[in-house]
């Protein structure tokens, strides 16, 4: 029996969106010490100059910056078009931009908190998938690793489109499977509960405190654990392909169904 290392296989560009926030500074790092070359993409322009210069200097690998808002499709396209020739050949696309905004039950919920979620979850994600498909399809080679989230196999309270969201990105991963035999192209979908990050923060549009409680008194996961799994599925040999990882930290578990009860 012959036993395969681990990294037998080592992505060599991979394009990360949401580079900026906890989840993606930690896949940007775990890909830079592996030698991969970086595409960022950012918002914020000095936030992704930033990240970019300590990739540069931390790991020597080339990193190529872009900055565009998700819901700008045609910013999205001409960034994604436009890549330089040493950065065009994606082979790892990471889909991890994504958001979740507010916890008010349904009914008394922000509608563009909907909307925007919707755009940026799910909107954005398929738009990038559709711009980087054809090369990889062309090339016979290439990766999508889309981060999901328990939230969208488990509903909650005041989870409503956001887990609605999540439940999209899990099918369309299987679906795209189905559409890709044959082409060698691999897709996963990286399903995190509950991890320390500013997303509580994000979700509570700033509240420190609301966000802090989420976290307090527990044992947390954290984004460098998240990378570990988008790690490990990202290295496997080609012939090896993760359909989800649903990952949460030991100190979550469910719930039971509630019921309604008349007095
Ligand atoms: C994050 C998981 O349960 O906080 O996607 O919505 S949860």
């Amino acid at each position: 029996m012959t036993y395969e290392k681990p990294y037998s296989y080592v992505p060599q560009i991979v394009l990360i969106t949401g580079a900026t926030g906890d989840f993606g500074r930690a896949f940007a790092e775990r890909f830079a010490a592996l030698g991969s070359r970086i595409i960022l993409v950012g918002r914020s322009a000095d936030k992704v100059s930033k990240l970019a210069e300590a990739l540069v200097k931390t790991y020597s690998v080339p990193v190529h910056a872009c900055v565009f808002d998700m819901t700008d499709k045609q910013a999205m396209a001409e960034a994604i078009n436009g890549l330089p020739q040493d950065f065009a050949s994606v082979d790892l696309l990471i889909n991890n931009a994504g958001l979740a905004l507010g916890l008010d039950p349904a009914p008394s919920c922000d509608l563009e908190d909907w909307e925007t979620m919707i755009a940026v979850n799910n909107t954005a994600l398929v738009q990038m998938t559709r711009l980087v498909l054809p090369g990889m399809a062309a090339r016979k080679r290439g990766h999508i690793i889309n981060i999901g989230s328990t939230a969208g196999t488990y509903p909650y309270p005041g989870g409503n489109v956001y887990c609605a969201t999540k439940a999209f990105v899990k099918q369309f991963s299987l679906s795209l499977r189905s559409d890709l035999k044959g082409t060698k192209i691999r897709v996963s979908n990286i399903e995190p509960g509950m991890i320390e990050t500013q997303f509580s923060q994000v979700r509570f549009k700033g509240d420190a405190e609301k966000a802090r409680q989420v976290y307090e008194n527990t044992e947390n996961l954290g984004a460098e654990d998240v990378a570990e799994a988008v790690v490990w599925c990202a290295t496997l040999p080609p012939k090896f392909n993760v359909n989800r990882i649903e990952l949460m930290p030991t100190t979550q578990s469910f719930g039971s169904l509630v019921v309604e009860r008349f007095d």
